[in-house]
């Protein structure tokens, strides 16, 4: 295998072709192994042959022609175009359910389609994230449909991905990269295959130790959100503003405070600390906690909103509200699990009306004057740069009463004869 890894003829089949399976296959057909892409929504796979993208990426469409025209990359959604591979690659969703446990049935169907098609001698790689445990127990069920035997018949490793949308190609390749295998030999296979590009330090270790460490990252920042946002319902009640308390606190050389805010979106960060402690028996409750916290930021920030229209007398069953972003952060077209859409959820049916403006989401209003014109309250849910340099005093002239409440620390001295309150700015 190391051969074919060094010469490059090892044949590769990346399972699942979003955010991570389509840039990853790309990856690895550029740097001159023959990839097959392997997708179950057919209509992905018609895109992706006539060299378009169905994910934004910078610079995407340009590298998946340049390996669609090499032949180095075959994208189908055909099981048996991916038989008898050497190395499969694992790149599905796990998403939550709806009662917050994971949903691992994309995973399950992907390892079950690879079971049918690998061989012996295969290098099976998940860089999905995935519950503690989840791929000795991906091992065994290989096992039970292949008749092969894990470690030795094959390989089995986690290779969490860690890249950042709209930098997933720089960071594919410069970000440091762990290999947890079921045992030392599959992780020694992942890691020098993955060498063909990475450029960042990698390190060998565990299945579980691996999936733990993905999962950790983003718990240890979802954890510290919610404490931020902790401090920030505190600086309310001792009239202070939290963002000045922070920045003096971050003074300190070992602390390092986060970002409180209006809630925690995206795909990884609400999800995670789900993953981690779900397989455990006991806990010790900061992690759900945490989640409870960064779950409940958007009715705070109804609470400021509403506080704000009792202060002008305005009943809120007759306030026009405006709502400024949609995308879970700043200069994203994102909108999983986007708290801006959570705030939307939670004063829809209790105000008159509601107008939202995003310029990377869209929304009910063209512009910012657009959503403001007639509006009793502006709400700021994202960081978008647009929002950073609004003229305040010249946009409340647009609006019939002047309320501006501040959920991400948008705008920094509260502007004259408006009504002004923010997440942590305990002191207006
Ligand atoms: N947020 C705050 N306060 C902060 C920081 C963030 O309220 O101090 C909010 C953001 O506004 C956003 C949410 O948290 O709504 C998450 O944003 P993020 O930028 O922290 O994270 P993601 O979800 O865009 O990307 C994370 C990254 N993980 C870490 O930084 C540990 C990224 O490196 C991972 O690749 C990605 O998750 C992933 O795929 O797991």
């Amino acid at each position: 295998m190391e051969e074919k890894f060094r010469n490059r003829s090892a044949r590769i089949a990346v399972i699942g072709l979003g955010y991570i399976g389509l840039p990853t296959a790309i990856m690895f057909a550029s740097s001159g192994f023959e990839v097959t892409g392997y997708e179950i929504r057919k209509e992905v796979v018609e895109k992706l042959k006539n060299g378009n993208s169905h994910i934004v990426e910078p610079g995407i469409d340009e590298l998946l022609q340049r390996a669609l025209e090499s032949g180095k990359l075959k994208p189908t959604s055909e099981p048996r175009d991916i038989e008898g591979r050497d190395v499969y690659i694992i790149c599905v969703q796990t998403p939550l359910k709806e009662d917050k446990t994971p949903n691992l049935g994309y995973l399950e169907s992907a390892v079950r389609t690879v079971a049918k098609a690998m061989k012996k001698g295969s290098l099976v790689i998940i860089e999905s994230t995935v519950p503690p445990l989840t791929t000795v127990k991906m091992a065994k069920l290989i096992e039970e449909i292949s008749g092969l035997r894990a470690g030795e018949d094959f390989y089995m490793v986690h290779a969490p991905e860690r890249v950042m949308p709209g930098r997933i190609f720089k960071e594919l390749v410069y970000n440091s990269r762990i290999f947890g295998g079921i045992n030392e030999r599959s992780a020694e296979l992942a890691e020098m295959l993955y060498r063909s590009f990475v450029k960042g330090q990698t390190f060998k270790t565990n299945s579980t130790v691996s999936e733990v460490v993905k999962l950790m990252e983003n718990t240890f920042r979802d954890v510290n959100i919610a404490l931020a946002n902790e401090f920030a319902y505190l600086a309310h009640q001792y009239g202070i503003d939290v963002f000045e308390a922070i920045e003096l606190a971050n003074t300190h050389p070992r602390v390092k405070i986060h970002t409180p805010g209006i809630g925690v979106g995206g795909h990884c960060l609400p999800k995670d600390p789900h993953l981690l402690v779900w397989p455990a028996k006991d806990d010790f409750g900061i992690i759900k906690l945490a989640r409870e916290i960064n779950d409940s930021m958007p009715l705070f920030t109804k609470d400021l909103l509403f506080d704000g229209l009792k202060t002008l007398g305005i009943p809120p069953e007759e306030a026009v509200v405006a709502v400024l972003g949609l995308a879970y952060k700043g200069d994203s077209d994102d909108t999983r699990n986007s708290p801006a859409l959570a705030f939307v959820e939670a004063i829809e049916d209790d105000v008159g009306e509601v107008r939202t403006y995003d310029p990377f989401v869209g929304g009910s209003a063209e512009s910012v004057e657009d959503a403001l014109k007639g509006a009793d309250a502006a709400v700021i849910a994202t960081d978008h740069s647009e929002f950073k340099s609004l003229d305040w005093e010249e946009l409340g002239r647009l609006m019939r009463n002047r309320i501006l409440i501040d959920g991400r620390h948008v705008v920094e001295v509260p502007p004259r004869d408006f009504v002004f309150k923010g997440v942590g700015r305990g002191e207006y």
